[in-house]
């Protein structure tokens, strides 16, 4: 019997996309190798055309003769095909609230906490007007949201790896302090998830 095809993440430590990624192959168990591409070099978008992803960016995925981009594609592809825990509840509610989750980190979490709070805090500049407001807001619904100990329930899921990624930008920004004073649910759960690697 040949061994099974390895799969390979390209993509860069730093990058909250791929660490979703790396989190989804961890918690399915599943070995892996991993390419670094900083997608921030000169050179970094024309490597990822190359690479496969017809933005320019990270991460990819390649197994055999597949190659995939877009974080969710990717990363229901690697729970849909090999063995190892469920990434995804089976009800559809269940389903439907960890999509939910995933979505608010995708259009929410990532463009106006981590973009929009952590990285003008991190180049010493202010954030937009209102961008903080926006921030606590989303945090305020996250809170409402998670169920604990996991963010939907008592096994991890897709949604874990989702937020988990972004969790240290999110903590390092402005909107930080009201993780730590109004959201003690989220406060629950990171405490169990910053364990898992690949989280910073
Ligand atoms: N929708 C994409 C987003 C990927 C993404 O924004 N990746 C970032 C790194 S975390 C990137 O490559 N940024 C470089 C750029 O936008 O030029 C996904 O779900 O994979």
């Amino acid at each position: 019997m040949s061994a099974p095809t390895l799969v390979t993440l390209i993509g860069a430590d730093y990058s909250v996309y791929s660490r979703i990624c790396r989190l989804a192959l961890h918690l399915k168990g599943l070995p892996h190798e991993f390419e670094m591409l900083d997608v921030f070099a000169e050179d970094g978008p024309a490597r990822a055309r190359q690479a496969g992803h017809p933005f320019g960016k990270i991460p990819v995925l390649r197994h055999g003769d597949l190659t995939l981009f877009e974080t969710l594609a990717i990363t229901r592809y690697i729970d849909e095909t090999f063995d190892g825990p469920a990434l995804q509840p089976t009800d559809p509610a269940g389903r439907a609230r960890m999509n939910q989750i995933i979505s608010i980190v995708d259009t929410s979490a990532y463009p106006v906490l981590v973009w929009g709070l952590h990285v003008p805090k991190s180049e010493s500049r202010e954030p937009d007007p209102g961008m903080l407001d926006k921030g606590r807001a989303v945090l305020d619904v996250l809170e409402a949201l998670t169920q604990g100990p996991w963010l939907c329930g008592t096994m991890p899921t897709l949604a874990d790896a989702y937020l988990a990624a972004c969790m240290d930008y999110i903590l390092e920004s402005a909107a930080g302090n009201h993780v730590a004073n109004h959201c003690p649910r989220i406060q629950d759960w990171w405490s169990r998830a910053k364990a898992l690697p690949d989280v910073d």
